[in-house]
């Protein structure tokens, strides 16, 4: 990894940030104190917090319009591992990365593995990807993968899948994340309940091939590429597969995936409570599955779904255990500094939703007494808990201010001579 933003560069930098941290740190701790709340339990929650950050995400990202290389951008997976060491060392709540094939795929991924141990990264969940087709691939995916009403296709598509999971294996992750784009444009075009059904027969056979330790994710989205029906089109299509297909499957929820004013932390309630949540992609949306930055357009929102989560961690709901995943596509900005600034978002959500005092939160529920429950949640998530996330990356050896750090360090002038800049536009999420 680039020797930048090695221990002395980064206490360097915190030094400017040292004495006002402090001095808000223990504002915040004299007010949480008030409120019978611990700073320090706070603090050590914050740093045990971690979010995957995506594979795909440190490349510049697109739209079907165009796509605007930017500096020094990563070309492979073991550039993308380099950058997203960099995240993890300036914010420290990163230590895993979800890897997506074949757009990562390389003959050794021992040495991915290696490498990212290296840098002290795991690996998150698998994405398989048979919404594009490869190069030499012999069956095409454009009427559907998993549901295709070709069994060839189909099987293709699931042969794919379990290679997938062979990836994982080697790679040390735990499960499979199945997101697909199959579905119809037009009314008439695709028979709903067969297609559902042919999913149900593909997934079997992914079921049948996971480990013991392992899950799979069914991701569902409410459209595009297909723009009359998707076949795992909402939570209530995923959570049925995840119950019809056994104790292994579980609904993951990308909040980009569901049409605007949708309420997305009472879907996490459900999969709580039915105990089929796998987790989430997180990002941000004002229209349709934008991947915006998290935290960035709808922050109560986001604060909302931790809201939830942390009720069930504190109910002890059994087998409780989402992964925390981002999933983003930086079309404009450096997605280094996106990406921290959105891990350091979702941290902040759990953070914040760790101040909700739970059993007035109950007593008010109990007395139907909304205003003093809304106030409550709001007191919350108003509440600036900057100075305990930035103590927690301070113990953890991280950066204080982690885009000022980043931007110092002048990342992406220093690796141009290494990685030669990717020329023309294109279009597409990569
Ligand atoms: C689909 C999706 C899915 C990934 C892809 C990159 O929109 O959210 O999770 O496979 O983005
Ligand atoms: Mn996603």
């Amino acid at each position: 990894m680039t020797r930048i933003f090695d221990t002395d560069f980064v206490a360097t930098q915190n030094d400017s940030h040292r004495a006002a941290l402090d001095e808000e740190y223990d504002a915040l701790g004299r007010k949480l104190e008030r409120q019978g709340t611990d700073i320090a339990r706070i603090t050590a929650a914050a740093e045990a917090f971690t979010v995957a950050i995506p594979s795909w995400g440190v490349g510049v990202g697109g739209t079907r319009f165009a796509r605007f290389a930017g500096p020094s951008e990563p070309r492979n997976i073991m550039e993308k591992l380099e950058d997203c060491a960099v995240i993890n060392r300036l914010v420290t709540c990163t230590p895993s990365v979800s890897p997506h094939f074949p757009w990562d795929r390389v003959d050794d991924l021992t040495e991915v593995r290696d490498t990212a141990a290296a840098y002290d990264l795991s690996f998150a969940s698998i994405n398989s990807n048979t919404f594009q087709d490869q190069p030499a691939q012999a069956l095409s995916y454009k009427f559907g993968s998993l549901t295709h009403s070709n069994p060839a296709t189909r099987e293709q598509a699931v042969a794919h899948n379990i290679d997938c999971i062979e990836y994982g294996k080697i790679l040390g992750a735990k499960s499979l994340t199945v997101w697909i784009a199959d579905g119809s444009n037009f009314p008439g075009q695709q028979h709903f309940s067969n297609a559902l059904e042919r999913y149900l027969e593909s997934m079997r056979t992914i079921y049948a091939a996971l480990p013991d330790d392992w899950r799979i994710h069914i991701e569902h989205k409410m459209f595009e590429p297909a723009f009359y029906s998707t076949v795992i089109q909402d939570w209530g299509t995923s959570v049925l597969c995840a119950m019809e297909l056994g104790d292994k499957a579980f609904s993951l929820v990308d909040l980009g995936h569901h049409a605007p004013n949708v309420n997305i932390e009472m879907i996490v309630a459900r999969l709580i409570q039915f105990r089929k949540l796998a987790g989430f992609h997180f990002n941000d949306s004002k229209y349709g599955d934008d991947d915006l930055d998290s935290g960035s357009i709808h922050p109560y929102q986001q604060f909302l779904v931790f809201n939830e989560l942390v009720d069930a961690a504190y109910r002890g709901v059994e087998g409780f255990d989402p992964e925390y995943m981002l999933d983003q596509s930086h079309n404009i900005t450096d997605p280094i500094e996106s990406l921290m600034s959105s891990a350091m978002s979702v941290q902040r959500s759990y953070v914040q939703a760790l101040l909700v005092d739970r059993p007035a939160l109950d007593g008010y529920q109990q007395e139907n007494d909304a205003i003093m429950a809304s106030n409550l949640l709001k007191a919350a998530f108003e509440t600036d808990v900057s100075p305990i996330l930035g103590r927690a990356r301070a113990n953890a050896g991280g950066a204080i201010d982690p885009i000022a750090c980043y931007r110092a360090g002048a990342y992406r002038d220093a690796l141009a001579s290494k990685r030669p800049a990717l020329s023309g536009t294109s279009s597409g999420i990569v």
